[in-house]
């Protein structure tokens, strides 16, 4: 074992680590701007400067490993001044417009200057050199005058998204996260996914913000139904906006906050996911059957569309056709249920909340418009935004009690849930598609082959006369290395499942931001546990589902579905 001390106290270590981890697991505070216990550590905040006994300079603790006898003192006048100063520079440079920054109240700096009580003694230092707000994406704004220089953004898209949209440029002063060529976001390659925005310590990067829009639109409604839908990923996550643990369900709380703050219908993403399953399935085996272009690539994940648009269009034909569940249900809203109800599709406004930064800009596709021209979906929040705007109205969602989903479009089962995790799609095609294929159930509803981190999941499935050939794939570089076997015939597959980002939804650029290494893991568990507790587990089962196609749909893949559940893609 490592033995060593810190703050002359004694501790051991059976493996081997970092200064800073070995802190943090006893509790001892350190200090960082620029670690993320997802991505690799760089040491170049120097805010987690440590003195140690081995010799006179200081360290920093993220990037240097423990050593048998070594004594760490974190709590020195030394250590603290040496914060306190770094800290000082860092907000030389800073901008500082908390008071309208996305970021404010849950802003890493905001944090640490207030518990240094640093003043901001240092003369300014290129205010305003950048001088550059990129607000072209519609799913994300960068506003490098309040970059920190972490690095965050650059390893998030170089490193977890294999992306290289952003690259930190210059030195001292002048550094700076830039895209090649200095061009607005939206003439890169980006993808939208929004690790960036994710993992930024600040508010240098953030989701393009509707919160103000939505406000508007809840408090001068001028005879408009406002109408909610939440995505399957952010009833584990919004709890975090509150205290709560990652994987803490509170899908009640959830719907009970946004009737609160106005909505006049909440209406679930999960119907159209267990819609999406109907129609993707039926789809799988029209071309299965037919000999139409194969492998099937799931359509609903919508930066995994941008890719593929962007980056390999030679592989549009393998999308299936169906629109994301959101895109669905409020096609369904508009196109269906405002006439049921007697109302103008331009008198209703959707809003749609998600674990993505992506569905906004998917929410502006012309593909998506009514037949009028106005877009489907109005109005894209991400879960960090639903927080926000609970937190702003000052509405206590610890304290709410649990309400329910308006009918029917707010009917799902346990297939729909899992939609959140990566593999979801996939068990959730399966347990319909074998059923109703087969006629039998399939052995089991838990399909472990496709749960789980690993980046590509493979599995092999007895399906009648041929033997069903899936993967699942998530987290965009995993997904390039997919591409490229398949490119080369390394691997062969009758259907695949691609998310964008890590985990799946649950792991998405658009949810609460969190500095634990097991947030992912915990919001599985919390997805996979309100599957378990589901009446029905299996998409043809919803009782809703089945309802609107005898009314209205008549079957999967007929005209009506057609026109509005399915799309078609820009080359
Ligand atoms: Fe997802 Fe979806 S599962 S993409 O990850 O299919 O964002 O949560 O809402 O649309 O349902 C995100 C999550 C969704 C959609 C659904 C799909
Ligand atoms: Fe890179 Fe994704 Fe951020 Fe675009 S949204 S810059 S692809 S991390």
């Amino acid at each position: 074992a490592i033995k060593f001390t810190i703050n002359n106290k004694k501790y051991e270590s059976k493996t081997a680590k970092t200064i800073l981890e070995a802190c943090r697991e006893n509790d001892i505070y350190v200090p960082t701007l620029c670690y993320h216990p997802m991505l690799e550590p760089v040491g170049k905040c120097r805010l987690c400067l440590v003195e140690t006994n081995f010799g006179g300079k200081m360290v920093p603790a993220c990037v240097t490993d423990l050593r048998d006898g070594i004594e760490i003192t974190t709590n020195s006048p030394k250590v603290v001044n040496s914060v306190k100063s770094n800290l000082g520079l860092i907000l030389a440079t800073h901008n500082q417009e908390c008071t309208s920054c996305e970021a404010n109240g849950r802003c890493e700096l905001q944090d640490l200057v207030y518990r240094y009580g640093v003043e901001d003694k240092f003369p300014k230092i290129f205010q305003k050199s950048h001088n550059m707000v990129d607000s072209s994406s519609p799913s994300l704004i960068r506003d490098m005058d309040k970059c920190v220089l972490c690095n965050r953004c650059v390893q998030a898209c170089s490193l977890l998204q294999g992306m290289d949209i952003l690259s930190m440029t210059g030195r001292g002063v002048h550094a700076i996260p830039k895209t090649a060529f200095d061009s607005p976001i939206k003439e890169t390659e980006c993808i939208n996914c929004g690790a960036c925005s994710f993992y930024c310590p600040v508010g240098a990067i953030a989701e393009h913000s509707a919160v103000r829009r939505t406000l508007d639109v809840l408090e001068n409604k001028n005879g408009k139904i406002v109408i909610f839908q939440t995505a399957p990923a952010t009833r584990v996550a919004i709890s975090e906006e509150f205290g709560m643990e990652p994987g803490d369900i509170s899908t009640g709380k959830m719907v009970a906050a946004i009737r609160k703050l106005g909505a006049d219908k909440v209406f679930d993403t999960n119907f159209t996911a267990d819609l999406t399953i109907m129609e993707e399935g039926s789809e799988l085996l029209h071309r299965v059957a037919n000999g139409g272009t194969l492998p099937m690539f799931t359509s609903c994940c919508p930066g995994w569309i941008n890719m593929v648009e962007k980056l390999y269009p030679e592989f549009i034909p393998n999308l299936s056709s169906c629109r994301s569940p959101q895109g669905m249900l409020s096609s369904i809203v508009k196109n269906y249920w405002a006439e049921k109800m007697g109302v103008k599709p331009e008198d209703v406004i959707v809003v749609s909340v998600m674990p993505c930064t992506a569905k906004k800009d998917e929410a502006r596709r012309d593909e998506l418009k009514t037949e009028s021209g106005i877009p489907e979906t109005d109005i894209v929040l991400t879960t960090r935004e639903l927080g926000r705007l609970i937190k702003l109205k000052k509405i206590s969602f610890l304290s709410l009690d649990d309400s329910e989903y308006n009918n029917p479009l707010g009917e799902s089962t346990g297939a729909a849930v899992i939609f959140g995790n990566t593999g979801g799609v996939m068990e959730a095609a399966l347990r319909t598609a074998y059923e109703i294929a087969l006629k039998k159930p399939m052995p089991t509803l838990n399909f472990t082959p496709v749960r789980g981190f690993e980046g590509i999941k493979e599995a092999t499935i007895p399906f009648g006369e041929i033997d069903l050939k899936v993967a699942v794939v998530h987290q965009a570089s995993n997904i390039r290395n997919y591409l490229k076997k398949l490119k080369n015939g390394e691997v062969e597959h009758h259907f695949v499942e691609f998310m964008i980002c890590k985990g799946g939804c649950i792991g998405g650029g658009g949810e609460p931001k969190s500095l634990t290494s097991d947030y992912l893991e915990r919001r599985m568990k919390g997805i996979y546990n309100i599957d378990e507790k589901q009446k029905s587990r299996k998409s043809h089962e919803n009782e809703a589902v089945k309802q609107i196609y005898e009314q209205f749909f008549e079957k999967p893949l007929s005209h009506k579905s057609h026109k509005l559940l399915h799309t078609h893609y820009k080359d």
